[in-house]
């Protein structure tokens, strides 16, 4: 079968309750906006489509609850071992040493989706945990920012899968996007005035780059799933809740994307192809830690 049956035969296995009325209902951050957009699924059919116009896709429905139950477990112990510090905007790369990070980044309907949008050979650029915590004494928040601003890649491509830990929502600080914004290019980033900002190197798009008015909420129920291009503006607001929101996020690329220059943290990241062909040969150096399901 392929990616896109396969995708669609899960997706309408996973919906068949729900009717679909399409992508998504375009939201705004006003106080008074009934904040649940839960209804509305990613569909398959335009997946492609709809990420290239938009800029992101959600939410698609990925894990059943009772299997995101278990990933939970797994990644409270790992955030237990590591401390609130280190998963607020951290564990990068840890799908090569901690199974269920590479389970997770690499199950076949994770895969699935990503081939229905970017094309069959898909290359793991890097993984990383985004978990806001209630009551700590700072207020951290997510700047509005492109991803690709300081990846060192070359062309500046990638998709990010942001998949959902727990429930992420308004009242826990869940992501918001501006649709289409990634069709602007790229734009200047400045480090960011307001404390708390827990970007690599506190960087923010401009308030003047920046039509909060059109911001939509990225809300997703655990379990689900959704994608964000590499050059689309998005942030996250400080928790206002006492549930934690925590997702996990892979970053992929086509294998014709190389990085040509260092990270913001200096590093360069280890690549490794999850399927398809890397035809150049530039990430093929690594090697799958654990078997490819
Ligand atoms: O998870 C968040 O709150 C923000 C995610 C994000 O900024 C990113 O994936 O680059």
């Amino acid at each position: 079968m392929e990616a896109t049956e396969r995708v669609q035969a899960h997706a309408v296995a996973s919906i068949s309750l729900v009717v679909r009325k399409g992508f998504f209902v375009r939201k705004t951050m006003s106080a008074d906006t009934e904040s649940s957009n839960k209804k509305d699924r990613a569909t398959v059919e335009h997946a492609r489509s709809d990420y290239e116009r938009e800029g992101f896709l959600a939410p698609m429905d990925v894990f059943p609850a009772a299997e995101m139950n278990e990933y939970r477990e797994q990644c409270n112990e790992l955030v237990a071992q590591v401390g609130h510090e280190a998963s607020r905007d951290g564990l990068n790369a840890r799908h090569f040493d901690v199974e269920f990070i590479w389970e997770l980044a690499t199950d076949s309907r994770v895969l699935d989706w990503v081939e229905a949008v970017m094309g069959p050979d898909i290359v793991i650029l890097d993984s990383l945990f985004f978990c806001q915590y209630p009551s700590s004494e700072v207020e951290h928040y997510v700047a509005w920012h492109q991803d690709v601003t300081y990846w060192g890649l070359e062309p500046a491509e990638a998709l990010s899968a942001w998949i959902a830990i727990d429930d992420a929502d308004a009242e826990n600080g869940c992501m918001e996007v501006i649709p289409g914004s990634h069709q602007v290019g790229m734009v200047p980033h400045v480090t960011a005035a307001t404390p708390g900002n827990i970007l690599s190197v506190g960087q923010e798009i401009p308030d003047e780059y920046v039509d909060r008015s059109s911001a939509f909420l990225v809300e997703l129920d655990a379990g689900q799933m959704s994608f964000h291009h590499g050059k689309l503006f998005h942030s996250s607001p400080p928790t206002r809740s006492d549930r934690r929101s925590c997702g996990l996020v892979i970053r992929y690329i086509s294998p014709h994307v190389k990085q040509v220059e260092p990270h913001s943290l200096e590093g360069f990241y280890r690549t490794v192809l999850v399927r398809g062909d890397d035809t150049n040969g530039l990430h093929s150096v690594h090697h799958p830690p654990f078997l490819l399901t």
